[in-house]
């Protein structure tokens, strides 16, 4: 049976043409002999709403994309807290299918649950407010409603409170809450999770009610072009190579 993959934490954007041409080559390479393709949040470093799919670097992720789904591959994308107006034009534009945040997936026998990660970071306080804000649909009507560069304008202010507010966090806060996931994994009764948003790629074992569970944390493209591949065998951490 052909393997899962599993992507996140591209952050693409023009300033980083070298993770976009990573991305082409994992799409064009092997995402084809895959069974299925997740990507985990955080593809674009932000997404202002579909009315920009025609912008370039947009233009050649959508095409990459919806060459992989038209040669037969299910392509699914989940939200991240960076990208979560990508909307139903990207979704028919790709081919794919926006996936909620928690997913379930049956991975080759092994029943998993699929996050972006940002909602096991509970000790971050501040981040969950937004979270709430941002996640209300009212208050993304209202931000779509506005023109493209008063929305970009908005984002720029809110990146720079969020690097500031970042500089001013310790690290511990910034990563998973270890209660938040034991009831994670409680709640869902799986014995696996895969997860990205952290930037800390590892496979971390947690003993929940006596069962042993696995939680693997996909790594960012900014740091580390990876891909996660799960087969019957278990899951294996894969570097993409660029051809040439
Ligand atoms: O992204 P990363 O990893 O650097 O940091 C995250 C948390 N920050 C964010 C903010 C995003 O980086 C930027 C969001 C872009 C979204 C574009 C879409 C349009 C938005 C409007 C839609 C309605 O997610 C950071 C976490 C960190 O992960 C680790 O988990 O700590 O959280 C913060 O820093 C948030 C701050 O604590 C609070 C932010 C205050 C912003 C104030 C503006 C509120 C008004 C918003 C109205 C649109
Ligand atoms: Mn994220």
């Amino acid at each position: 049976m052909s393997p899962t993959l599993f992507i996140s934490d591209l952050h693409l954007s023009e300033t980083r043409p070298d993770i976009t041409e990573a991305l082409l080559a994992f799409l064009g390479g092997p995402a084809r002999d895959a069974g299925h393709v997740y990507v985990l949040g955080d593809l674009f470093d932000f997404w202002v709403g579909d009315d920009t799919l025609d912008e370039p670097l947009n233009a050649t992720v959508v095409s990459a994309m919806r060459q992989l789904t038209d040669s037969g591959v299910p392509l699914s994308v989940m939200h991240g807290n960076r990208d979560f107006l990508l909307g139903p034009a990207f979704a028919s534009a790709t081919g794919a299918r926006l996936v909620p945040d928690p997913l379930h997936v049956d991975l080759h026998g092994a029943p998993s649950l699929l996050l972006h990660g940002d909602t096991l970071c509970t000790d971050d306080v501040a981040y969950q407010a937004f979270r709430r804000h941002v996640r209300d649909p009212a208050v993304q009507r209202q931000f779509l409603a506005m023109p493209l560069e008063a929305r970009r304008a908005q984002v720029g202010q809110v990146r720079a409170s969020s690097e500031r507010e970042k500089r001013e966090k310790a690290m511990v806060i910034m990563d998973v809450s270890p209660d938040t996931v034991s009831a994670t994994f409680r709640d869902h009764g799986f014995a696996r999770m895969i997860h990205g948003h952290t930037h800390r790629p590892a496979r971390h074992e947690h003993v929940v009610d006596g069962h042993l569970c696995e939680r693997w944390v996909l790594s960012d493209w900014e740091t580390r072009a990876e891909y996660l591949r799960a087969d019957a065998g278990g899951c294996t951490r894969i570097p993409v190579t660029i051809p040439g």
